[in-house]
C-alpha cells in the first residue's frame, strides 16, 4: 500500500507531516510527502514564525512523479495555505489516485470555534468544494460548522447527528472529532459514518484542556489502519485511543499545548492493536 501525505512542515510543534510521515510508516505502508508549505513552527499559539509557500515547486514535482508513474492507494491532505493549493489537491487526486483508491480530506481550518490565521470564508467555501472530492472528510467540530454553516457557538450534542447529515451532503464517509457527550460525566466522542451509510458514534475519556496537534494524530492513524485493511469501525475505535492516550501523555508531561501531543511513547500500544485488527500479510 502507498500513500501520499499532502500537507505542510511545521517543524516544531508536532502537527502536519511531522506527525504523519512518522504515524503512517510506523503503520507499516509506504508514506510518500508533497509538503504544501515549510513554517518553523504551526500558526497556532505562535507568533514570529516564518511560512514559505511551496506552490511554486509543486508543479515541477508533479511533473516527475507523472514520469516515474506513481499511483496512490491513499492521498490524504491537510493544511492548505491557499485556494491555489486546494485546486492542486484536487489535480493530485485526478492523476495520482488509483481507481480503486480512497481520498481522505483532513479540511485544517481552524479549532475551538476559530478559524486559524490565513483563513477566511472564501477559503471555507473552496474547502466545501474539495470534500465533495473525498471518500473521507475528518473535520473536528470547528471545522464541521463551517462546512455545514452551523453557528459553533449555539452547538449541542443534540445537532451533532444533524451536522453530520449535512456533511454526507458533502461527502459519503465524515467523521466528526471532538464532540463532547454527557455519559458517565463528559465524553469525547467521534461521531461517523460507517462504510454502509450507518450513523455511528464512539466514545473516549474526555481529558480537560486544549491540546494542539490532537486531529493530525487521530488522522494519521486512521490512515495507517485503513491503509493495513482495517474495517472503518475498528480504525476508528484504534485511532481514537490512540489519541486519547497521547493526549493523557501530554497532560501527565505538563508540556506547552502548543508544542503538540506526545504520541511517541503510545506508539508502542497504538501499533499493538494495529496488528492485532489488521488481516494477515
Ligand atoms: O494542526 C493543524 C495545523 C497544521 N499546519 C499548520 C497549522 C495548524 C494549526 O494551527 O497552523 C501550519
Amino acid at each position: 500500500m502507498r500513500v501520499l501525505a499532502v500537507n505542510d512542515i511545521s517543524c516544531v510543534g508536532k502537527c502536519s507531516l511531522t506527525v504523519a510521515l512518522p504515524i503512517i510508516s510506523a503503520s507499516g505502508v509506504t508514506c510518500d510527502i508533497l509538503p504544501t508549505a515549510i513554517l518553523s513552527t504551526h500558526t497556532g499559539g505562535f507568533t514570529g514564525y516564518t511560512f514559505r509557500d511551496l506552490s511554486d515547486d509543486i508543479p515541477a514535482i508533479l511533473a516527475h512523479w507523472k514520469k516515474l508513474g506513481l499511483k496512490y492507494d491513499f492521498i490524504i491532505s491537510g493544511y492548505l495555505g491557499s485556494i491555489e493549493q486546494i485546486e492542486m489537491v484536487k489535480q493530485i487526486k485526478r492523476d495520482f489516485l488509483k481507481e480503486s483508491g480512497t481520498m481522505i480530506v483532513d479540511p485544517v481550518m481552524g479549532d475551538n470555534g476559530i478559524l486559524y490565521s490565513h483563513f477566511d470564508q472564501r477559503f471555507v467555501e473552496e474547502m466545501k468544494g474539495l470534500c465533495r472530492t473525498a471518500d473521507i472528510i475528518v473535520p473536528n467540530l470547528t471545522e464541521a460548522c463551517f462546512l455545514t454553516d452551523t453557528d459553533y457557538t449555539a452547538v449541542s450534542e443534540q445537532d451533532y447527528p444533524a451536522i453530520l447529515a449535512k456533511l454526507k451532503a458533502l461527502c459519503p464517509r465524515p467523521s466528526v472529532t471532538g464532540c463532547d457527550v454527557a455519559e458517565n460525566g463528559i465524553k469525547s466522542c467521534v461521531f461517523y459514518t460507517d462504510e454502509s451509510g450507518k450513523t455511528k458514534e464512539y466514545a473516549t475519556e474526555k481529558i480537560e484542556g486544549a491540546f494542539h496537534g490532537a486531529g493530525d494524530v487521530y488522522v494519521s492513524a486512521l490512515v495507517g489502519c485503513l491503509a493495513r485493511g482495517v474495517l472503518l469501525d475498528t480504525a476508528v475505535e484504534i485511532s481514537a485511543e490512540f489519541t486519547k492516550n497521547s493526549i493523557k501523555q501530554t497532560a501527565l508531561d505538563k508540556t506547552e499545548a502548543r508544542y503538540g501531543l506526545n504520541s511517541e511513547s503510545q506508539m508502542f500500544k497504538y501499533l499493538q492493536a494495529l496488528e492485532h485488527a489488521a488481516p494477515q500479510r
